[in-house]
């Protein structure tokens, strides 16, 4: 007898439906071999991942003990109902809630005791994805595909629909994510077809691919403190060393690299953590994986590792039952709440705030001023001279969108700047913009649209954030003014102001 999909989703919602699919239920027509992988979904799953019960943090025994209640009961929480398995959520939950309760108030006294409190705990390792963490793989991808895609369907798709597909698919081994992108689009094409139409394609390209904002920083900081870290990439090898031809560095710094081709199972699996954790020596629950994508945050987690995501998509939602942060950017990393030793670059104000600054390599552009939204100096009073991002690509893709200070030349004069790179979140921009506002007052000569603007980019200061009111806006860029101002001020940054012609 085969199992209805669709009951067992309405009846499992809260459970993730990935994880559940992996156990094999789907595939499954026989019904007890079904309810062994349902079992074994439960224990692997439910128990450790879903309601939190932490192994490092619990005594041993107390958690066998539970995950095996859990197991034992998980099967009377499963009936068979029209004709398809079905489960009742609010029982698993009741049940693990309960759980989770006998194993924090059985043991946490003693295990604190026993094991000498945190003191004791190794410097996590850390495993990171390679598209769209630490290169910037995806819009490349989508470009490339997508226009075989409208070409394959001859413009019936709609732009939208093709690129919602393809963030989908993100994270996933070539091969599957091409199975996943004809089946969510329902292309006529068989995904071997499909696969050596865009892969010649791609290959042809990998060397226009430029690091992640930060992905340099973040690991030279690892190596310089001893941090073991590796790669868990669904690419396979034989597009590896194409991708990574221009960051050869990057490679030889891995203690591992884990090629998509070494696994059985692709992403969303765990199977690709869970060997890089044993080749780097690591317990599980002791990594922490970085990743852009859904699909490599649930691999993570259900290898029982901790997951910070650096989203590749618009989507943050969609992170939000797989990843214990979610960043805007490598430069927000913060490595001390996950044990890791912290950056030690940022800059602090020393004015009584919480404010510092980062500084970074430092990215000149020039251009003349564009036409923006029309809505600096009219709604905000901030005017921000735009520069045209298209002419500027590939200094705006070494910046991570967020705001950040450095300098400005225009007509020949220096001023101090203050900008934003990115979509603007309290507008919801479609469009990236550079908007840069020079902490002058023009007065009466200050229409310079047309005429060549050049800006340095000398230091990070905050992500792009959403604000409930456009006061609370306006507040926090005059902050930023007054950080720029007194921050461009000190040696670290003073000296950047010499990069403009
Ligand atoms: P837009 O949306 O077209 O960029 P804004 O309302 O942001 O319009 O105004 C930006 C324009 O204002 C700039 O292009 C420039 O001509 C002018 N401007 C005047 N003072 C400044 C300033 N201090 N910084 C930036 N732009 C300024
Ligand atoms: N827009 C946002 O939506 N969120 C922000 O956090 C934000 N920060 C900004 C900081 C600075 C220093 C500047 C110059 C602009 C910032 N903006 C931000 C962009 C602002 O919305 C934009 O300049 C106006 O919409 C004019 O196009
Ligand atoms: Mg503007």
């Amino acid at each position: 007898m085969g199992i209805d999909e669709n009951n067992l989703r309405t009846r499992t919602c809260g459970v993730r439906w990935r994880a559940w699919r992996r156990c094999g239920a789907r595939a499954c027509g026989d019904v007890w071999r079904s309810i062994h992988f349902l079992q074994r979904f439960f224990t692997k799953y439910l128990t450790t991942t879903e309601y939190s019960i932490d192994p490092a943090r619990s005594h041993p025994s107390a958690v066998r003990d539970a995950n095996k209640r859990v197991q034992k009961n998980a099967i009377y929480a499963m009936r068979w109902r029209d004709g398809a398995l079905a489960v009742d959520a609010r029982a698993i939950r009741k049940m693990c809630a309960r759980a989770r309760n006998a194993v924090s108030s059985a043991s946490y006294a003693s295990v604190t005791r026993r094991r000498g409190a945190a003191s004791m705990t190794p410097t996590p390792t850390v495993i990171l994805d390679l598209d769209g963490t630490l290169i910037n793989t995806e819009q490349l991808v989508d470009e490339v595909v997508g226009a075989v895609v409208r070409d394959l369907t001859k413009g019936a798709l709609a732009t939208s629909t093709i690129h919602d597909a393809l963030e989908r698919v993100r994270g996933m081994r070539p091969m599957d994510a091409t199975r996943e992108l004809i089946s969510r689009l329902s292309l006529d094409i068989a995904p071997e077809a499909l696969l050596a139409a865009t892969s010649p394609l791609l290959n042809a390209r990998w060397g226009e691919v430029q690091l992640m904002p930060g992905a340099m920083r973040l690991l030279e900081h690892l190596l310089a403190k001893g941090v073991r870290f590796g790669l868990a990439t669904s690419t396979p090898r034989e597009y590896f060393a194409l991708k990574m031809a221009s960051h050869t560095r990057v490679v030889e710094m891995m203690s591992c690299e884990i090629t998509g081709d070494l696994v059985v199972r692709g992403k969303p699996d765990p199977e690709i953590f869970e060997l890089a954790a044993k080749t780097l020596g690591a317990d599980a629950t002791a990594c922490v994986v970085i990743e852009d994508t859904p699909v490599g945050c649930e691999a993570g987690q259900s290898a029982g590792m901790r997951t910070i995501a650096v989203p590749s998509i618009r989507d943050r939602a969609a992170f939000e039952s797989c990843a214990d942060a979610v960043i805007h950017s490598l430069y927000d990393l913060d490595l001390a709440k996950f044990g890791l030793p912290a950056f030690e670059d940022w800059l602090p104000l020393d004015d009584g705030s919480a404010d510092a600054v980062l500084p970074i390599a430092p990215v000149v552009m020039r251009g003349p001023v564009v036409k923006g939204f029309g809505r600096g100096a009219k709604e905000l009073g901030i005017p921000t001279a735009n520069l045209d991002v298209a002419a500027l690509k590939f200094q705006v893709d070494s910046l991570a969108p967020g705001i950040y200070l450095g300098f400005a030349k225009l007509r020949g004069e220096i001023y101090q700047q203050v900008m934003s790179i990115g979509w603007n979140p309290f507008f919801d921009n479609a469009k990236k913009t550079i908007e840069p506002w020079l902490l002058h007052d023009f007065g009466d000569d200050g229409d310079f649209y047309g005429e060549e603007l050049e800006l340095v980019v000398s230091a990070y200061l905050r992500p792009e954030a959403d604000f409930t009111t456009l006061e609370a806006l306006i507040t926090r860029i005059h902050r930023d003014a007054e950080v720029a101002k007194t921050m461009l001020q000190r040696e670290e940054l003073k000296h950047t102001v010499k990069l403009l012609h």
